[in-house]
């Protein structure tokens, strides 16, 4: 099966993250940064401002990808390569989605019990500004049962 491309943007104003709560779909019932499949015809980056928009109703201009990760199914269904960035600045105010409902954690308040099981793991990095690769390996449970990860310098 082909993997999927996707975003995943999360706006960082220091202490504070914006994560919001997924409603529907994949992911429901757990926080995470704003996202999605990106679209025929449109660039990586053109997708994150989009999502963003959509599930948030803010906009962003400046982005900065800090990470690229493949997360990878155990029956090789659904394997997915998710495009991670930071944006610090936006406009608009977070309003709730269909799909989002929009919150602001201080950093040393990170749901990591609520979140994706890789959240943890990368995260950290990414609040310290550090760019990274790496890939999870999931059970059907959806629980990583490898890993790796690298600071890209
Ligand atoms: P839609 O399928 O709703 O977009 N996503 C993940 N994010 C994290 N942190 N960990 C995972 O571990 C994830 N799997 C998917 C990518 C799904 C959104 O959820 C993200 C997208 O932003 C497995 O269009």
């Amino acid at each position: 099966m082909n993997k999927k491309i996707l975003t995943l943007c999360i706006i960082h104003q220091h202490p504070q993250i914006l994560l919001g709560m997924k409603k529907r779909g994949h992911g429901e019932g757990k926080w995470n940064g704003f996202g999605g499949k990106v679209e025929e015809g449109e660039t990586i980056e053109e997708a994150t401002r989009r999502e963003m928009r959509e599930e948030s109703g803010i906009e962003v201009e400046k982005i900065n990808k800090l990470g690229v990760l493949e997360f990878i199914y155990q029956d090789g269904s659904g394997n997915m390569e998710v495009h991670i960035f930071c944006a610090k600045e936006f406009t608009g105010s977070p309003i709730e989605s269909e799909e989002m409902r929009p919150k602001w954690f201080h950093i040393d308040e990170i749901p990591y019990n609520e979140m994706w099981p890789d959240d943890k793991y990368w995260l950290p990095m990414f609040l310290s500004g550090k760019k990274f690769k790496g890939k999870f390996f999931f059970n059907e449970s959806n629980e990583i049962i490898d890993y790796y990860l690298d600071e890209v310098i």
